[in-house]
């Protein structure tokens, strides 16, 4: 038994999350954790909500409510969503507490002490009629090079050209539309990266076997250009964590929040503390300081590809940085990103379909079933309405769910509701079982090496092994000539619905939990051993059959939701 600490990057706090980002970090987290808790690990899984920034300021301002109101009443949302999708958090911690207000706080003050935060001056756009300071992204004009009129004050998505917002000409602000603006000094923290460099470099190359796609990641960035940049990492915003060096007044710094890019990695350990004070009693500390028992722990850490550059050098540069004995990530699995239907899914423009929509239709098993078994590891995929339709119909309607309903029903109607007994398993039975056997071994290994496609074909593998066993011992016919045998044959299939559940709970854990109380049992014992779980439900245990496990999508509906999520949200 080993201790396994997982994160999945936490959702930012404006609005509902699409599908897309469920399945780049949230969902794959937690089929993880299902998987080692299933195996009797320890696992504490944490993730929380991003609640500082522009963004969150602005959504706040559209609903017209207080920012702070805004992010408590937008995290019971999804809260409650995460909950509803069987996301299995041991805690959903927020990036805004006291904890991480105070645990980044300190991580300035400390990278303070140690001399890697150096203040410096930069000048900023100031729009007078919204009364802040402009992130680059909230300013547009026209391009410089090409004379594009909605150039973007960081790039100019026509002509791809880089820019700075002062080189835009009749530059204006995105959220009022003023052109009241003003380039002001002010006055800013830097991290200095720099020196970091190659402390951060030597760890990256420690690290063995991390998939490509993080390692080139992090060395593209820690080589390309000019290197690794320092950082800057506060801003001019009202809403975050204030500017303070520990306890104590950072001078010139008065009112100025941290970059939510500082403060929300950080929470990954305020979370913890969080939970530790919520529950009142656990120990924090053992998960996350090496100094208190944390380097037996096993940290993973899931995200999108767009998040990785942030954990592999920004936070570990805060981390290393600081010279304290804080539990550094072992294994770091990024995702690519699912595209929705031909285009992209988009927050800001309402594309594709979002948790409560998705739940809206139907059951989160779907959901979790089609997007786990597609998720996009090797290359970016795509959700299309025919592919979730015909996937699932075939998945969990005519493997899982016919095998479930054939099995329990002809017991009932030619035995009882109790496992039957009678008979011996045979040549036929003892072979399904060494091959169930071989498949639990690559089940497991792929789920050890967090492979989540590959782990969910072996799933798959396994429910149609079951199947194909049923469709060649036909008990319905071995019935008439051999009741005994038919016992046999029913006993090994219902000792198999237990099995199913317990090793698809995972992936589909309300299934699950509706196939274990079908089974009449509370044994969620992993069948390490095949031979003894084919057993495990004796003779004369009884059982009630399911209601209708997994409905089919008929065309119809598929129609009316290609329909109803053509346009945008709202
Ligand atoms: N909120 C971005 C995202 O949700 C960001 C992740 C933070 S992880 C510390 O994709
Ligand atoms: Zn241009």
């Amino acid at each position: 038994m080993a201790r396994h600490l997982i994160t999945s990057a936490i959702p930012y706090i404006n609005g509902i999350k699409h599908l897309g980002n469920l399945i780049g970090s949230q969902l794959p987290a937690d089929l993880y954790a299902r998987y080692l808790r299933g195996r009797g690990h320890e696992v504490l899984f944490l993730c929380a909500t991003d609640e500082h920034g522009t963004p969150a300021e602005l959504a706040a301002t559209k609903a017209d409510k207080p920012v702070a109101e805004y992010c408590a009443e937008m995290w019971t949302v999804q809260s409650d969503l995460a909950a509803r999708f069987g996301l299995s958090f041991d805690h959903y911690g927020r990036s805004s507490s006291p904890q991480n207000r105070a645990l980044t706080q300190h991580f300035a003050g400390v990278l303070a002490d140690k001399g890697l935060i150096e203040e410096r001056m930069e000048t900023q756009m100031y729009s007078h009629e919204d009364g802040r300071y402009l992130p680059d992204r909230y300013i547009e004009g026209t391009c410089p090079n090409c004379g594009f009129e909605s150039a973007r004050g960081d790039q100019c998505d026509n002509c791809t050209k880089q820019l700075d917002p002062v080189d835009l000409i009749n530059p204006y602000s995105t959220i009022s539309g003023s052109t009241d603006l003003e380039m002001r000094d002010t006055k800013h923290l830097y991290l200095l990266q720099s020196k970091l460099k190659n402390d951060i470099e030597a760890w990256i190359d420690s690290q063995t076997g991390w998939p490509v796609l993080t390692t080139s990641i992090a060395k593209k960035w820690l080589h390309d250009g000019d290197g690794l940049q320092d950082r800057g990492i506060t801003r001019d915003l009202d809403w975050g964590v204030p500017v303070m060096r520990g306890d104590a007044p950072w001078p010139g710094m008065e009112d100025k929040v941290f970059y939510v890019w500082f403060d929300a990695p950080i929470e990954y350990i305020a979370c913890a503390q969080e939970w530790a004070d919520a529950t009142g009693g656990q120990d924090w500390a053992r998960w996350w300081r090496t100094d208190k028992g944390a380097d037996d722990v096993r940290y993973t850490q899931f995200m999108g590809k767009d998040n990785v550059p942030f954990h592999t050098l920004s936070f570990p540069a805060t981390i290393i940085g600081s010279d304290e004995p804080w539990k550094r990530v072992d294994y770091l699995k990024s995702f690519n990103f699912l595209n929705y239907d031909g285009g992209q899914f988009s927050t800001s423009r309402g594309r594709g379909v979002f948790m409560d929509q998705a739940l809206e239709i139907l059951p989160a098993d779907y959901w979790r079933w089609w997007l786990l078994s597609h998720a996009p590891e090797t290359s970016d995929a795509e959700f299309t309405w025919e592919a979730f339709q015909t996937d699932t119909n075939k998945d969990l309607a005519d493997v899982l769910g016919n095998f479930v309903s054939r099995v329990t029903k002809f017991c009932r109607s030619k035995f009882s509701e109790d496992v039957p007994a009678g008979g011996e398993y045979g040549d036929a039975e003892n072979k399904l079982i060494a091959d169930l056997q071989i498949r639990l071994t690559a089940y497991q290994a792929a789920m050890d090496a967090i492979e989540v496609r590959k782990a969910a074909a072996e799933v798959r593998a396994m429910w149609a092994a079951g199947n194909e066993y049923l469709q060649a011992a036909a008990p319905w016919s071995v019935f008439k000539v051999d009741p005994d045998q038919a016992a046999a044959q029913i006993r090994l299939a219902l000792n198999l619905i237990r099995i199913y559940a317990v090793l698809s709970a995972p992936f589909i854990p309300t299934a699950s939990a509706t196939l274990l109380s079908a089974m009449n049992t509370m044994d969620m014992d992993w069948p390490d051993d095949m031979d003894a779980a084919a057993r495990a439900l004796p003779a004369g245990h009884p059982f009630t059959v399911p209601e209708n496990l997994f409905a089919k999508i008929s065309d119809e509906q598929r129609e009316e939701w290609v329909e109803k999520f053509a346009g945008s949200r709202d």
